[in-house]
């Protein structure tokens, strides 16, 4: 079976350290728990930034703190930076870090109710960060909460955007997107366009499920603090490759080697 690509959202941007003591918010915490991360068995670590009193940010010279630091910690890990930043973050913050040149960032393609929140994703917007990542030379994971998003990537390859083969992202479980159903990953995999790459990235009590649906399915698998704190119902995860290991563990036994970076980059077709 194909080697399936472990990526961990380390932070996130509304996990706080009052629910999760183990939330890595520094870059020093951030490097450890990427470096702890790799070992477990991820490829990618999906990233946000917090000051150092826990906020979010989207400031570069911070995202670059922590890439360098990850980097020292992790050799060889991809980083894949969020310009999703926090509900509410404007569209020019989001796109700042996008100029560190990272190798992957996240792409959000559409607007949803997130929570008690809306998460605005404005067409204008996601043309214009898909046009940064293109001129930078950043590869889109596509996040794709409800069935309309993932159809609307088609439109920006036709502007000449994106490429394909597209990685998307489900993330599912969001309250005010798909829920983490069974059934909403069976129906978002029957809409892929062929050779697309795809991965889900579980919400809360989805985290683990719809990662055992993805491995057997033949997709890849997001974990960490970001979607999820807990490890079972009401005891929260020691660390985030806590929560990786218990993928690997999973994959090895229903037959799915876990990628290393290498194999990870060569997948989703990033080029050094
Ligand atoms: N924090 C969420 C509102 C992304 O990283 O691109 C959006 C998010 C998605 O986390
Ligand atoms: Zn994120």
């Amino acid at each position: 079976m194909d080697p399936v690509i472990l990526t961990c959202a380390i932070t996130g941007a509304e996990t706080t350290k009052e629910k999760q003591p183990n939330l890595p918010i520094t870059p020093a915490e951030q490097a450890k728990a990427a470096r702890e991360c790799m070992d477990a068995g991820c490829s990618v670590i999906h990233l946000h930034v917090r000051e150092d009193d826990g906020k979010p940010s989207q400031r570069p010279e911070r995202f670059k703190e922590a890439i360098d630091a990850i980097r020292k910690a992790a050799p060889g890990i991809i980083i894949q930076i969020s310009t999703g930043g926090a509900v509410g973050e404007s569209i020019e913050n989001r796109a700042r870090p996008l100029a560190l040149k990272p190798e992957m960032a996240s792409l959000n393609l559409g607007t949803m109710n997130f929570g008690e929140d809306v998460f605005m994703n404005h067409p204008k917007d996601i043309v214009g960060l898909a046009a940064k990542m293109k001129e930078y030379g950043v590869l889109p994971e596509l996040e794709v909460y409800e069935a309309g998003m993932l159809e609307s990537a088609g439109k920006l390859a036709k502007q000449g955007l994106i490429r394909e083969p597209f990685h998307f992202q489900f993330v599912l479980g969001v309250p005010g997107g798909m829920s983490g159903d069974p059934r909403n990953l069976m129906h978002m995999v029957s809409l892929l366009p062929p050779g697309a790459h795809w991965g889900v990235a579980g919400v809360g009590r989805f985290q683990l499920p719809l990662a055992v649906q993805a491995l057997v399915m033949g997709g890849h698998v997001r974990v960490g603090f970001e979607d999820n704190i807990f490890y079972h119902k009401g005891q929260v995860a020691k660390s985030n490759a806590e929560l990786v290991a218990r993928i690997k563990r999973i994959a090895d036994e229903v037959g799915r080697p876990v990628a290393t970076p290498e194999q990870a980059r060569k997948i989703l077709g990033i080029l050094n």
